[in-house]
This record gives C-alpha cells, structure tokens and sequence, in this order.
C-alpha cells in the first residue's frame, strides 16, 4: 500500500493523547482505525523511551495496511519501530534533517502557522503541513489564539501538498474547517474525551465527507 498516496485522501486525523484519553490511546486508536480513520499520529509527552516504543509498536500494528503512522516529535522513536513517518514542529529536529535522517520514502508532516511558514514547509520538503491553531484550545497550552477557518484557504490555494488543521475544531466548528478549504482535521479532546471514540470518529469522517462532497472546488 502506497502510504503517501494515501496521505492525499486523508479525512479524520487521530492523535493521541494519554493524558485526556478516557479509555487510553491504545483503545483510542483502535476504535478509530475501526471506524475508518486512515492517518494516527502518536503524540506522547510523559511516557520513558522504553513505554514509548513498546506503545508504537502496538500502535503501528493496529494501523498495518489501514492507516499511516506517524510519531510526533521523536525521530529516533519513528525510526526504532519503522513508522511511516513523523510529525514535528517549528522548533523540532528541522526538517532537511529529519528527512536525511528518515528518507525519501517516509512521510514528514511539519506544523506551520502561517502562509510564509507553510511555504517554507512545501519548499524543504514537507509532505503535509498541519497549519494551527484554528480555534483557541486548552489541550495545547501554548497554542496561542485561533487564526480562524477563513485563513486556511490562503494556505490551501498557495500549496499542492495536503492541509491538515488543528486546534480547538469540533463537531460544531468542523464544517467551516472543511468549508474554510482543509483537506483533514485534527479533534482531540472532542474525540478522546468522548465515551465512544469509534462512534465519535465516524460521525466526523461522514461529517468531513459530505461537507468536500458539496463544497465549491
Ligand atoms: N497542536 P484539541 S493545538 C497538539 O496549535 C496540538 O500546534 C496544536 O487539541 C498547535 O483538538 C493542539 O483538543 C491540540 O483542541 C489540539
């Protein structure tokens, strides 16, 4: 399965968060992969090295030919369990070297929060770029104010790699996010807050589906 085609036709975007989870990133990623989602990103701040390897390796097994599977931030945890990829941020490992370190096969999401930002992104190399925060949101701390849905078509229109969105977006707020010119959305705490994430995940997917299908091109 070619991952990066796949990566064109993302919907839903899971990332983990064990410090919110109800019922743990494991189950998490199950339930979602189950309903449908074709990208997880495994975002772990507290955990040991040795926890983390073990978790993505678990993780990367639910994903196999389903999803992609990206790793935040850790280079070095992606590259230990042959992930697909990783996300990272503006002051992560830059990203050439991320991607001299990963190849050309694997994929590299990199966070931007600007057109300037993700102009560089697509410049050295990014295959995503995840513009945030949309909305103001209490599960980053630093996020920082929402920009708004209006601003991701600049980002959109400028790009020929996907726009994945992030930060305070919801069941509510999702469609203005999709209207707005987003190829993905990123929902954490309104996913894994939730008491059923499978039944949370697909009501997004079929949400994020019928909003493309009737937007303007
Ligand atoms: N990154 P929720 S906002 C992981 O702005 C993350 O870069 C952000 O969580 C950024 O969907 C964020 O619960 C958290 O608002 C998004």
């Amino acid at each position: 399965m070619d991952k990066k085609k796949l990566l064109g036709e993302i919907d839903f975007y899971l990332v983990t968060d064990s410090g919110l989870s109800k019922k743990g990133s494991l189950s998490d990623v199950r339930n979602a992969v189950e309903a449908g989602c074709r990208i997880v990103q495994y975002r772990e701040k507290d955990k040991s090295t040795k926890e983390m390897v073990e978790e993505a390796l678990l993780i990367k097994g639910i994903c196999r030919d389903k999803a992609i599977f990206l790793v935040n931030d850790r280079i070095d945890v992606a590259m230990a369990v042959d992930a697909d990829g990783i996300h990272i941020g503006q002051d992560d490992m830059p990203i050439q070297l991320a991607r001299q370190l990963l190849g050309s096969d694997r994929i590299i999401g990199l966070t931007v929060h600007d057109l300037g930002e993700a102009l560089q992104a697509e410049r050295k190399g990014a295959d995503y770029v995840g513009l945030s925060p949309i909305f103001g949101t209490s599960t980053k701390k630093d996020a920082g104010e929402g920009i708004g849905p209006e601003r991701i078509r600049e980002v959109k229109d400028a790009l020929s790699i996907p726009v994945v969105t992030i930060g305070g977006i919801n069941r509510k707020n999702c469609v203005s996010v999709i209207q707005g010119g987003a190829d993905s959305l990123v929902a954490i705490s309104a996913v894994v807050c939730s008491d059923d994430v499978r039944k949370e995940t697909r009501e997004f997917i079929d949400l994020i589906r019928n909003t493309k299908r009737n937007r303007a091109p």
